[in-house]
């Protein structure tokens, strides 16, 4: 039985992590834990929260030790775009929180899993189809040396502490639940919400830039799979490659169209999300976690707009959303 520590888990990917591990392993193994108590209203009432800065390493080490922690799900992150308006910040709290999570799990005993990204790739990796190993100098943005630096990390306490590291690239992840806050990709979760809202969107992302992109319940099938991997089968750790699909803006604007014929888009492409985005992998190579540990993708474009459309027009009919 384990005993998981979810950080940051009133973010976009740990408010539905959360309560999928939950289900897993039931709600009393799995300790949601966020800088602020505010943001997990829902999570603090379904099973057992904390309030920590992950950066406290005291604070963290105690709830670890409190509840028996054997795994630590480290989703504390500073987005890519939001990491360029205050890049030493996000140095800080992207590193800040993984080096206490690494350095914690070593005397605790516990694995670890951190998310990496697309954004480990720089404009030198090849674009198409681009491989599990390959050029990694993902120096134009701050997040994107964090996710370089923490691949490395974790690989370097797996091999030199023997600290069970694992993770994933994640894609551009698309979801209803909560909002992602201050990423590239961003645009194709608010394209949703605005063809709810008004049937119109304009997109911060130039025509022609394509992207991966993720719908949720792959990436929390990924997120839980890699760390039940065999680890004998294991001949990587961080990060493997996983992709389910890759498109541009028109194709999700014609994908919606689909469903609602007089969606329009137009665009205001905002400078600095369009040059990390063009320096991001048009589509990852994800055979080598098809290989060590069964991965495949189970939404495309067209199986995941109607759910996404269905989901967001229930938030608005509910107004949970205006
Ligand atoms: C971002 O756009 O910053 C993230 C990511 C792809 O890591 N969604």
């Amino acid at each position: 039985m384990k005993n998981i520590l979810v950080i940051g888990a009133g973010g976009q990917i740990g408010s539905e992590l959360v309560p999928y591990l939950r289900n897993i392993y039931g709600t009393n193994n799995v300790v949601a834990a966020d800088i602020d108590r505010n943001k997990c209203k829902d999570l603090a009432e379904q099973g057992p929260f904390e309030e920590i800065n992950a950066l406290d390493g005291e604070g963290f080490t105690a709830v670890v030790k409190k509840h028996k922690i054997d795994t630590i799900y480290n989703l504390v992150a500073l987005l890519s775009a939001t990491g360029e308006k205050d890049p030493l910040l996000a140095w800080k709290i992207n590193m800040g929180a993984l080096t206490n999570s690494l350095n914690i799990a070593k005397d605790n005993g516990c694995a670890v899993f951190t998310p990496s990204s697309i954004g480990a790739f720089g404009d030198n990796t090849p674009k198409d189809n681009t491989p599990q190993d390959t050029i990694q100098r993902s120096s134009s943005t701050i997040y994107g040396v964090c996710k370089v630096s923490g691949e490395l990390l974790s690989d370097y306490y797996f091999n030199r502490f023997g600290v069970d590291t694992r993770s994933v690239r994640f894609p551009g992840i698309i979801s209803y639940v909560q909002l992602p806050g201050g990423g590239t990709t961003d645009y194709a979760v608010e394209i949703y919400y605005d063809a709810i809202r008004k049937g119109s969107f304009t997109s911060n992302i130039q025509a022609g830039t394509y992207m991966d992109m993720m719908y949720m319940p792959d990436a929390l099938r990924a997120a839980v799979s890699v760390m039940e991997a065999d680890p004998s089968k294991l001949i990587h750790r961080n990060s493997f490659n996983i992709a389910s699909m890759s498109f541009e803006p028109e194709q999700i604007a014609a994908e919606i169209k689909k469903h609602i014929p007089n969606f329009t888009m137009d665009y205001k492409v905002d400078e600095v999300k369009q040059a990390i985005a063009n320096s991001w992998p048009n589509k990852m190579d994800d055979s080598c976690a098809a290989a060590e540990w069964g991965w495949k993708a189970e939404y495309d474009l067209t199986s995941m707009t109607p759910d996404m459309l269905a989901k967001v027009k229930e938030k608005f009919d509910k107004g949970l959303i205006k």
